[in-house]
């Protein structure tokens, strides 16, 4: 299998750190990718109409995207209900995390494309505002459920908020998002101490790639 990504994502992070989880890293090649909305990649494309990173290409051809139905497709790989609880309760408890994981990297990547990507005369102040408003407030929520999070092991769950947390300190360290937040901050340090995360930090992955 080849995985089109990039260091800098945390939706690629997310499946990687899944695929170590899951035991089935070494079955996946890496091609980074450098991609943005306005700069599309033409083998992505290719693989994948949105153009976007990651997209996972079966050795059958077939292409997996996006990063939800990648990490569906290893756990099953891997024998199932690793990743994806199967008692309904607690796969719904994942899912819902999963969900706001992957909300906090959608609105950090918009936030970081309005101010990097966009000409500087177009920038709007209020929309990278109103983006982070959306993080700070899923970080709040997180803070006060933090024992949702699994305590030990892993989870669909854990993983994506581990890697929407991992992208702040990446893309936005001088937010300081621990501020405030004391549990979240000793559940990550757990977290990211797993040797799934250590094996993909973006910046370790930006100086190899
Ligand atoms: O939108 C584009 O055309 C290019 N952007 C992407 O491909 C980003 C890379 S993160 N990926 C997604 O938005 C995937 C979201 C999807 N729902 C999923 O896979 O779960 C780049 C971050 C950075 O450069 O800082």
């Amino acid at each position: 299998m080849r995985l089109h990504s990039h260091p800098a994502s945390p939706f690629g992070r997310k499946v990687m750190v899944a695929a170590h989880e899951l035991d089935v890293a070494d079955r996946i090649a890496v091609d980074w990718r450098p991609v943005t909305p306005v700069a599309p990649n033409a083998a992505v494309v290719a693989d994948n109409p949105l153009g976007k990173l990651p997209t996972l290409v079966l050795d059958d051809g077939r292409a997996l995207f996006d990063s939800r139905v990648i990490c569906e497709y290893l756990d099953d790989l891997a024998g199932g209900g690793r990743l994806f609880p199967r008692d309904p309760g607690v796969r719904m408890r994942a899912l819902r995390l999963q969900a706001l994981g992957d909300g906090i990297m959608e609105a950090a990547v918009l936030a970081r494309y309005e101010t990097v990507l966009r000409p500087e005369e177009l920038r709007w102040q209020a929309w990278i505002e109103h983006q982070k408003l959306k993080v700070a407030r899923a970080l709040d929520w997180l803070e006060e459920r933090v024992e949702e999070l699994p305590a030990e092991g892993v989870d669909i769950g854990a993983v994506t908020v581990g890697c929407a947390l991992g992208y702040l300190d990446f893309r936005f360290g001088a937010d300081r998002w621990r501020e405030g937040r004391p549990r979240l901050a000793a559940w990550y340090e757990r977290f990211a101490a797993r040797p799934s995360m250590a094996a993909t930090r973006p910046h370790d992955l930006e100086k190899a790639a």
